[in-house]
């Protein structure tokens, strides 16, 4: 019997499926950890402190480790035989760094012995807090970058974004121009996916070039760290970075920790982690051109692969790596999940009445427009969010049921017309994330791409992802052998765009330009 582990670590949870390969592809377990309710101590409800006062958004990256004890903890506790896990890998919400001091670099390859994976790596970090992708505080520093570079189109041409404020360089160099003395005293900045990955393996494994491309540090040209942009970002910056590797590189062995803990076998390999939207794409079976995925995460994402990176020439979207080989294109919505919640909350709604005034009410919500950017928004840009609203009485969208329907209406038309630049024009899409399986949310985005769903029983397409490209970097799988898995798992038929409304959203999105505007 051979078992495939996938772990992803994300905005607001660790989660972790377990695959059987033996023979087909099984799903044994899938278990997750919640930072709000099952690690309350650590004071980040949503999965960041709250309150930076110029827009840091920073997380404690021992909240990570006590995340990804905790759900190898609860995987344990299922009956699940660890010694039978042949592979691990893993994946991380995009973008955060992580700053080790010398004793942590050495804590990565002794932490054998710690009773806990947080007590094994105290006074290891050179700054205690990590910024995560939600991160808006780096405006200037983005401008600096761009500047020595000779323009935002440089940066854009090199690495397939230009500055962008989450992007792990920004966020170097504001650290090191406002803690210089941490700064130096600094020996390894990892991304969360090469941080973990390394912890699991205990060794200071590479960042790949998947999650490595949103860091305005790597060149897609020869996927390598690009000398003048080390140079404009911080002093020193290349010693203090891991090589940047291709997705399907092997980091080694299972840390001793984790086989005492857990009973690993000694022989379990850990291959190289990625970020949350390329382990996604690979979860899905869309590591191919052709095929379009959204995701309905904290953050809503809409990516693709494709052969040749091409760019945005409005600056919001993103050029990544595929871990399949080749380059994926995205965009990402920073008001996603978060801002649903938050007018569900305003509503005084539960979920399934969310849900039921979404079907109840009509397209278009009889003229009523929202765009509800609760928090800055990525795209397009706006620095300070607000909500854009018409068509409410007296502008109060608070006290109207109907503006559940106009707020999911209104993301995803603006997720449309942000996303037209990539020109994919998708006849289905691959929809995954948390809130894929509402159905009435899945509805209304048929409605508005006018193009067929198709969603798995399986939500969490991260983490199966990251146990898919252990499986094929093995040998063990095949893209074959995933497509169907993949198909037995769907859920239900393809939810299909009403023929009714076909054009009708279309139609809505000069509207949105001019709320926009
Ligand atoms: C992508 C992005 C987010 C994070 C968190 O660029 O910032 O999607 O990866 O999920």
């Amino acid at each position: 019997m051979a078992y495939l582990l996938g772990i992803d670590a994300s905005t607001q949870s660790v989660s972790a499926v377990l695959l059987d390969i033996t023979e087909n592809i099984h799903l044994v377990s899938e278990v997750a950890v919640s930072f709000a309710e099952d690690l309350p101590e650590w004071g980040a409800p949503q999965g960041f402190i709250p309150g930076g006062p110029e827009g840091e958004v920073h997380a404690d990256p021992r909240m990570w480790l006590a995340g990804l004890d905790l759900c190898l903890h609860r995987l344990k506790e299922t009956g699940v035989n660890f010694s039978k896990i042949t592979a691990v890998s893993g994946a991380g919400q995009q973008h955060g760094t992580v700053y080790l001091n010398a004793r942590g670099m050495q804590r990565l390859t002794d932490f054998e012995s710690a009773g806990s994976l947080v007590s094994g790596f105290a006074e290891s970090f050179s700054r205690n807090t990590s910024p995560i992708w939600m991160d808006t505080s780096t405006f200037s520093q983005c401008r600096e970058i761009e500047t020595s570079l000779g323009g935002p189109l440089e940066v854009c041409r090199r690495t397939g974004s230009i500055a962008i404020e989450r992007f792990s360089g920004p966020q170097i160099r504001r650290f090191f121009q406002c803690e210089p003395r941490a700064y130096f005293r600094t020996a390894r900045i990892h991304l969360v996916s090469s941080f973990l990955a390394s912890v699991l393996s205990g060794q200071d494994g590479p960042i790949d070039f998947g999650d490595g491309a949103g860091m305005n540090l790597v060149r897609l040209r020869d996927l390598d760290w690009d000398p003048d942009l080390l140079a404009a970002t911080a002093p020193e910056l290349r010693e203090k970075l891991p090589d940047v590797l291709p997705s399907a590189t092997w980091i080694g062995r299972i840390a001793p920790y984790f086989r005492k803990q857990y009973g690993f076998h000694e022989n379990t390999r850990v291959l190289a982690f990625t970020g949350d939207n390329p382990s996604s794409l690979v979860g899905v079976g869309a590591s191919k051109s052709g095929r379009v995925v959204i995701s309905l995460g904290t953050s809503d994402t809409f990516f693709a692969a494709i052969p040749q990176p091409f760019t945005d020439p409005e600056g919001c979207g993103h050029v990544f790596g595929n871990p399949h080989g080749g380059f994926m294109t995205l965009q990402c919505f920073l008001n996603g999940s978060l801002a649903r919640e938050e007018v569900r909350k305003t509503l005084g709604l539960s979920w399934d009445q969310f849900s039921q005034v979404i079907d109840e009410s009509p397209a278009g919500c009889e003229g009523r427009r929202l765009l509800p950017f609760f928090f800055p928004e990525i795209s397009p840009r706006r620095e300070k969010g607000g909500i854009l609203q018409k068509g409410f009485a007296n502008g109060r969208w608070e006290t109207d049921r109907m503006a559940a329907r106009a707020a999911v209406e209104g993301q995803f038309l603006n997720m449309k017309r942000a996303s037209a630049w990539m020109q994919l024009d998708p006849h289905v899409v691959f929809l995954t994330g948390g809130a894929s399986r509402n159905t009435a949310i899945a509805q209304v985005l048929a409605d508005v791409f006018d193009c067929s769903v198709r969603r798995m029983e399986i939500s969490g397409s991260v983490a199966l992802g990251a146990a898919f490209r252990a499986g094929l970097a093995g040998g063990w799988l095949t893209l074959e052998a995933i497509d169907q898995f993949l198909s037995r798992s769907e859920k239900g038929n393809p939810i299909v765009p009403n023929p009714h409304l076909k054009g009708f959203y279309s139609t809505l999105l000069q509207e949105y330009d001019t709320l926009l505007s």
